[in-house]
């Protein structure tokens, strides 16, 4: 990062270049989820440019299948992933899988969040790529589960969510909407980036023009 010297960036650039780096930090993509995305090879791809991405979905009682969605990593940090439902009884459970199809991090209860889910991830800088997020409903009858069911909860509460899931979702909390939202700068492209950088130095350059004018006169 960089830093023009104070006298040459006039109050109102700094202003149009802070309202600027407001409205992009607050632009996000709306995805509404489209069935099938059962499974992780069906992931639903999710378009994102963004540093935020929101994806409106269903578990519904008419289609209880398990929700997966692909979206794009081209940068290494932190990846925060939340869902959240208007409906106060609903109960997910979330798997994020890492581009080679393993799967990187679980949860059941996220804090703060009732008993809706959310993972924060660091990705490294050599592991960028495709992340697909898996959106589930919690089943109590899976905590107990023995060696002879496929998977299940382990002990802390998470959830071992790539085999269990891969039969569908049906049995766990179900007949909620959910947001589901995926935020970090690594979601952004570096052109994107190099843009922004691009408008905050014409912006300045247009403020300063007018001084450097006089000058000359
Ligand atoms: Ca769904
Ligand atoms: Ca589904
Ligand atoms: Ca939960």
């Amino acid at each position: 990062m960089f830093c023009l010297k104070p006298p040459l960036v006039s109050i109102r650039s700094m202003c149009m270049l802070t309202a600027g780096l407001v409205l992009a930090a607050s632009s996000h993509a709306l995805t509404v989820e489209f069935e099938p995305n059962n499974t992780l090879a069906t992931a639903q791809v999710v378009p994102n440019t963004l540093a935020l991405v929101e994806i409106a979905g269903s578990r519904s009682f008419n289609d209880p299948s398990d929700d997966f969605f692909a979206v794009q990593v081209r940068q290494g940090g932190l990846l925060s992933i939340r869902a959240t439902s208007p409906d106060g009884a609903a109960d997910s459970i979330m798997g994020l899988f890492g581009p080679l199809g393993s799967l990187v991090a679980s949860n059941d209860d996220s804090p703060g969040n009732g008993f809706m889910s959310g993972i924060d991830f660091l990705v490294d800088d050599a592991a960028t790529g495709w992340y697909v997020v898996g959106l589930s409903g919690f089943n109590p009858g899976l905590i107990s589960c023995t060696a002879g069911v496929p998977a299940c909860y382990d002990s802390d509460g998470d959830f071992v969510f790539d085999t269990f899931v891969a039969g569908g979702g049906a049995g766990g909390s179900t007949g909620w909407d959910y947001r589901l939202t995926v935020s970090g700068p690594g979601l952004v492209p570096e052109p994107g980036t190099v843009t922004l950088v691009a408008l905050a130095i014409g912006l300045m350059a247009a403020a300063t023009r007018p001084r450097n004018a006089d000058k000359k006169r």
